[in-house]
Formats: structure tokens, sequence, C-alpha cells
């Protein structure tokens, strides 16, 4: 029924009445001159089961989804070619150090304070597609604190000898 009553008006209404997604929290890292690529991390939302298959971005010759893959001991990143899927109950978090939106091909460096103009694509199991446009802004990499522990992520432990 729902489903119903959304698709009839989303005709007649801007992509955001029907953004069954909602993205927040959406930056970048900057990046140094002559990198080529970089991560954008946000938090997504969805009121229905969808999948976050790629993007576009005026600033990049490729989006594409990236998750990162413990390998021989060696974090990698990996393209993930079914997309991302999202469901209400399972919202998901792109951060530094696991999924993350990847933009290829940058045609300037990010500095601080720069915006990236980011579309989102998402497309439902009928086969809908849906366009979400958002901004990232390019910031420092910053740890969650919640309940205030100390970000303790350490790959690499010093010896002294
Ligand atoms: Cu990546």
């Amino acid at each position: 029924m729902k489903k119903t009553i959304l698709a009839a008006c989303c005709a007649l209404l801007p992509f955001s009445a029907w953004a069954e997604v909602q993205v927040s929290e959406v930056w970048a890292r900057p990046t140094v001159a002559g990198q080529g690529a970089a991560g954008v991390f946000m938090q997504l939302q969805t009121t229905e089961p969808t999948t976050l298959i790629g993007g576009e971005s005026p600033l990049a010759s490729a989006v594409d989804v990236h998750e990162m893959v413990m390998q021989d001991d060696v974090m990698k990143m990996r393209r993930l070619e079914n997309g991302l899927p999202l469901t209400p109950e399972k919202g998901a978090e792109l951060a530094p150090g696991g999924l993350h939106i990847m933009l290829i091909g940058l045609q300037k460096q990010l500095t601080m304070g720069d915006t990236v103009p980011l579309k989102l694509f998402f497309k439902d199991a009928q086969g809908e597609q849906q366009t979400l446009e958002t901004t990232a802004e390019v910031r420092p990499m910053m740890m969650p604190t919640d309940n205030g522990e100390k970000p303790t992520k350490h790959l690499h432990h010093p010896h002294a000898h």
C-alpha cells in the first residue's frame, strides 16, 4: 500500500519527497597534490530495502562503492560489484577503514573546506533506480568518539630494540 502511494506521488514531487534513503555526515579527506583518488564517508539510512550501486561527481571520472578487506595481513580495498545493500533495520556507516565511496580520477586536489558535489545511485529489488544528490565536505579525519573512548586502532605496534 505504502509503496503504491509513494509511486503515485513521485512523478509530481521533487526527488526529496521520495527520498527513501537519507544520507548524512558526508565528508571526504583532503588529498595531496597529484593524488588521484579519495574516499568519501557518510551515514546511510533507508525506509525501504535498496542497494547503493554507485555514484557520480563532476570532480571525479568515476565513483565506486568500495569495501576494505584483509588480505595477507594487509588491508586492501575492493569494489563492491553488486553494490551495498541497505535495509531499514540496518543502514550503513561508511567510515575510514571500512566501507567508502571512492572518487577515482580526481580532477583537482581536495583541500580543507572544499565541497564535493556527489550523486548517489540506488536500485531497489524492483529495479527502480533513484538518485540522491549530496555534497561531501572536505575535512580532516576524525575518529568517532561515542562514549568517550579513546580511538585506539593500532595496526602496528612499534617494538623498541
Ligand atoms: Cu577505495
